[in-house]
């Protein structure tokens, strides 16, 4: 066994990571070694003297031992940067713990104890945002994965359930609201300006649901009830100002009461919701029982401040955490490495009800947007993992849209094989299975399998094998028969320094199809096929024309498809097909095969002309075709995602795909510049609202803009100016500015400061202030990025400013990609700067460097070389440094 698999933990927690290890020893937790926890904890309760720098914690363990467990007399209590003040057992103070690593170990005889330890924390000095941190004066908590470590000593792993009882105490002055998870019992006054409060949370959880808040909030206040009858608070803390932004939320948090109710018969289960915003947080938002906290960027919005996307992002995200009450709460995960049965669940049950809400072919085309954008290039890259992963040395890596968004479409495919109603019967039959329990991902199969009514012996694949499935078709037309003969290939993941899987093994593929007949331009209907073989052949009988194939409809499964066919069969799935994924598709095929011929140097100017003409016709179709709304309208005509180009090649070059796809861009641009000026005229018109005409409006003209920036910039400059001084809301004055960003000259400037000066003080517009100039077309982005870094208003401490600027830099393929290298310097330096302060954000910017084997040679040098500078730091966190390892292999 080689050190880098050195099993270094004892049996009684093998969940649990040590201390970090020295670099060329890193921990790997495998899943294989589950073992159940030696001791459990019933009851826990917790008591808190809260202060910014020095919160004092009591909590009160009631140990049993696990009847299923090994037996084991040693407790392990994880810990994270804690030293204990104090250790009783059953009251009697105890100096014989011991320390492994961050871990206390208690010997304990016998069958149950009360195990009390009192901890010391500087909340302030708290950067990692993990645990009891300050932010803006207030004190706020998050646990998930493995933070609840950082508050007590405590058997930190999610099938460790219990109840909890919280007592706060502080400065009634600096913290009037004192929140935790469930109902407060009580409250009451304390000596020199203190107060105090008392929780309780009836629901038996695990620690990384556990939360605190404790500031000075004010809040939206409202109340739903249940279908049952039960009257539920519910209110969104927010800090003082802000109060005024949060209507949105509030009306999608209890449309998603509703949702949740009618969609999955799931009920809420307590009589209070809390959710608060918070401006300093590693992620979107937390589940926390009762106690949602949210980063404020997915509860504020108003139209000032707010674009279109920004009022979708929080209805999806405050309905993802409430769903969560069910799918990861009620029925939580056994370890992490089945992180995926409640996030995968979730996203879908989100985009369920994201669909419901609007329009759900809109929303359909968006979520695969997201998923070829960031789970695509994952699955083909360094740090590919199955949706179920087999080992990890830091869990907050695998919080990925693997997990998330493939494993959303691995349950969307179970639901369309199934259908609707028996699908619903699964998801009934688990809910009924496993409340209270912590679950895997192989109860929630067996579940959808019983209850459903189906069998996913082979399907079971797609939970532990790597990598996107690809499927080449070739279609066969004889007599009347139409033969399409497909194959798949799951690639090989070879996931250089983690575990590899060179064999894979064909999943089911379920695919909708209809074939159109060419002349009547009709189908006979939907089919579902199922590929489940390396080679299989599909026959169809009874068309006497070749039919025009619409396959894959709906995205009904989560595969890349191969399939030569001529670009007239695209042009007429670009404007007729009857499933809105499938028109977008099309016409993002006629795109993609074009921008590959050019980039790959296979068309000579005639033919380069004639395809271009080819998309301008489809375009053209598309700008006047009277069924579109203007939503989809806005969708059929977005270009295909530099990335997603990208991952078209084995080895890509950036810059020609960049220079490609914009010389298309500018050509469209002239080409159509009287279509654009009209589109532009015309929803320019349209008066602010925020139905989806108007919102399709706000979409087209901003795209409007973008096509004339690229192929008539004069005329766009005047009209990005117009659009600008006139706005009324955010999406118009963010499009304008966008476009004006990446172009030259004096309005630029004088936009970029009005803009400045015009949402000081506004930190999620001055994120956006941020995130436009990094994300620029302007030939000085590099310049530009190196400035804002030194901008007052930019910090290394708030992750959302990081993400502004330093993520909307790494996708910006024109700067990130810049042939002197100084691009992937910018993010390297990031990486090692921010990795003492974050590790967590700092870990997330280390794919975009690791792609580099699917890179040309030269910039490929490029990006190793900086990934290496980094793993030659001294003491990087766990968190980076297994991204490293692993993107250098
Ligand atoms: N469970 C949350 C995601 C989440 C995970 C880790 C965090 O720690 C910083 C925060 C949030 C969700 O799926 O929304
Ligand atoms: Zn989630």
């Amino acid at each position: 066994m080689d050190i880098a698999s050195r099993p270094s933990e004892t049996p009684e927690n093998p969940q649990t990571a040590d201390a970090a290890p020295p670099p060329q020893a890193p921990l790997i937790i495998r899943r294989q070694d589950y073992l159940p926890p030696a001791w459990l904890v019933p009851e826990i309760a917790l008591d808190f003297a809260l202060g910014l720098d020095a919160t004092h914690v009591t909590a009160k363990l009631n140990v049993r031992r696990n009847p299923d467990g090994n037996g084991a007399s040693v407790l392990r209590l994880n810990g994270d940067q804690l030293a204990p003040v104090a250790v009783r057992i059953d009251g009697q103070a105890v100096n014989d713990w011991r320390l492994d690593g961050p871990d206390l170990l208690l010997d304990l005889p016998g069958e149950a104890h009360q195990v009390t330890i009192e901890t010391q924390l500087n909340p302030a000095a708290n950067s990692q945002l993990m645990g009891l941190y300050a932010s803006h004066g207030m004190l706020c908590t998050q646990c998930e994965a493995e933070g609840f470590r950082r508050i007590t000593f405590f058997p930190d792993r999610p099938d460790v359930l219990s109840t909890y009882r919280v007592r706060m105490s502080g400065d009634k002055a600096a913290f009037p609201i004192l929140l935790s998870n469930g109902n407060c019992e009580a409250t009451g006054e304390g000596p020199d300006g203190t107060h105090w409060a008392e929780w309780y949370d009836p629901w038996p959880k695990p620690c990384y649901l556990f939360a605190l808040v404790a500031g000075d909030l004010v809040a939206n206040h409202d109340s739903f009830t249940t279908r049952s009858g039960r009257e539920v608070a519910l209110n969104i803390w927010v800090r003082k100002g802000d109060e005024g932004r949060t209507q949105h939320a509030m009306d999608s948090l209890k449309h998603s009461f509703r949702w949740d109710e009618e969609a999955f018969g799931r009920e809420y289960d307590l009589d209070l919701f809390n959710v608060v915003a918070v401006s300093d947080f590693n992620m979107g938002a937390m589940e926390n029982k009762g106690l949602n906290v949210f980063n404020t960027r997915y509860v504020l919005a108003d139209p000032d401040t707010a674009t279109d996307g920004d009022y979708d992002a929080i209805e999806g995200v405050i309905g993802h955490e409430y769903f969560h009450n069910w799918s990861g709460n009620r029925v939580t995960c056994r370890d992490w490495f089945q992180l995926s049965l409640k996030e995968g669940f979730t996203v879908l049950r989100d985009q369920m009800f994201s669909a419901d809400m609007g329009s759900p072919a809109v929303k359909r085309i968006e979520d695969v947007r997201v998923l070829r954008a960031a789970q695509f290039p994952e699955d083909s890259g360094p740090l590919a993992h199955p949706i179920r992963p087999d080992s990890y040395q830091e869990i907050s890596n695998f919080y990925t849209a693997t997990v998330y968004n493939k494993g959303a479409e691995v349950i969307r495919m179970m639901r369309t094989m199934a259908g609707p109603e028996r699908f619903r019967a699964g998801t009934d039959l688990y809910f009924d299975r496993h409340d209270g329990e912590a679950a895997t991902c192989e109860d929630f199969v067996k579940a959808i399998e019983d209850g459903a009514k189906l069998d996913l012996t082979q399907f079971r694949r797609w939970y532990s094998q790597a990598g996107t499935p690809q499927v080449s078709i070739v279609a066969d037309h004889r007599d009347d028969t139409l033969v399409l003969n497909m194959t798949q290939v799951v690639p090989a993941t070879l996931n250089h320094g983690g575990e590899g899987q060179p064999e894979k093994q064909p999943v089911p593929i379920p695919l909708k199809l209809a074939l159109f007949d060419r002349e009547t331009g009709t189908h006979r209907g939907e089919q579902l096929i199922v590929l489940d073989q390396a080679e299989q052949r599909f026959v169809f009988e009874g068309h006497s024309r070749p039919p025009i194939v619409s396959i894959n409809r709906g995205f009904s499964a989560p595969v890349a498809i191969e399939f030569e066919r001529p670009a007239k069969d695209l042009v007429f799935l670009a404007a007729k097909d009857d499933d809105a994924f499938a028109r977008y598709e099309a016409m993002q095929s006629l795109v993609v095969r074009h921008l590959i011929a050019v980039v790959g140097g296979n068309l000579d100017e005639r033919a380069r002309n004639a395809e271009r003409g080819a998309i301008a016709e489809a375009f053209g179709a598309v700008l006047f075709d009277p069924t579109l709304d203007d939503l989809m309208r806005g969708e059929l005509l977005i270009l295909p995602a530099e990335g997603y180009l990208a991952e078209q090649f084995l080895v890509a070059d950036p810059a020609a795909i960049h220079a490609e796809r914009e010389a298309l861009k500018a050509w469209l641009g002239d080409a159509m510049k009287d279509d654009w000026q009209d589109l532009h005229d015309r929803v320019s018109a349209a008066p602010y609202s925020r139905d989806a005409a108007a919102r399709g409006a706000r979409k087209l003209k901003t795209q409007a803009l973008a096509y004339l920036a690229a192929g008539a910039p004069a005329e766009a400059k005047t009209r990005a100016i117009v659009q600008y001084r006139k706005a009324d809301n955010m999406t118009d004055r963010q499009g304008a500015l966008m476009v004006l960003a990446g172009l030259d000259g004096a309005e630029r400037e004088e936009a970029l400061a009005d803009f400045h000066a015009r949402y000081a003080g506004n930190a999620l517009v001055i994120d956006k202030w941020f995130s436009l100039q990094a994300g620029s077309l302007h030939p000085k982005v590099l310049e530009h990025v190196r400035q804002l870094a030194e901008h007052p208003d930019f910090t290394m401490n708030n992750p959302n400013r990081v993400r502004a600027l330093y993520m909307a830099f790494a996708v910006n393929a024109k700067g990130f990609h810049a042939a002197s290298g100084e691009g992937y310097k910018i993010i390297g330096d990031l990486i090692r700067r921010l990795d003492p302060i974050n590790p967590q954000t700092a870990a997330r910017f280390v794919p975009s460097l690791g792609r580099w084997r699917r890179i040309e040679p030269k910039r490929a040098a490029q990006m190793r070389a900086e990934l290496e500078r980094i793993a030659a730091e001294p003491s990087l966190s766990r968190d980076v440094l297994e991204q490293v390892t692993k993107s250098l292999g």
